[in-house]
């Protein structure tokens, strides 16, 4: 099940500074990230083992999940929500702004064999 939480964030007249391992259900073995995509949707697939936490670091996106044949949808729009996706989420990701930049966070390094695609596009 998708959950969403706040990071800590700490903001003085400098400016803010969020912090993210530790609110993390799990160790980070691999950080990537998406951007230029805005037009496009991507994703569809779920994981065998992986899990992820996702942050819009700029701009926002909307994150799709779906849950028990319905569709949920999350707006990431904030450097300090941060979406975390179970291996069984199946997910795909739209809404992309020319300046989004989607950081991903995951438990697993990169395995092609780990993605299950159900055909939904
Ligand atoms: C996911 C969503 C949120 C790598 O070589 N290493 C990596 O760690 C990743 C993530 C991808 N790649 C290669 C594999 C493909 O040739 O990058 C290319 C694009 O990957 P993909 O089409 O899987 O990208 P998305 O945006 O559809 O999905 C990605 C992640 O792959 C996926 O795990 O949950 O972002």
């Amino acid at each position: 099940m998708p959950k969403l939480i706040n990071l800590p964030t700490f903001t003085d007249d400098r400016g803010s500074l969020t912090v993210i391992e530790k609110s993390l259900p799990f160790d980070i073995k691999r950080i990537y990230f998406i951007y230029n995509s805005k037009g496009h949707k991507r994703g569809f697939h779920k994981h065998k083992k992986t899990r992820q936490a996702l942050v819009s670091l700029s701009g926002r996106c909307t994150i799709c999940i779906e849950v028990e044949n319905k569709i949920k949808k999350f707006n990431l729009d904030s450097p300090n929500n941060c979406l975390i996706l179970e291996p069984e989420d199946f997910h795909w990701m739209e809404n992309f702004e020319e300046k989004t930049v989607l950081l991903v966070v995951a438990s697993e390094f990169y395995d092609k064999n780990d993605y299950i695609n159900n055909g939904l596009q």
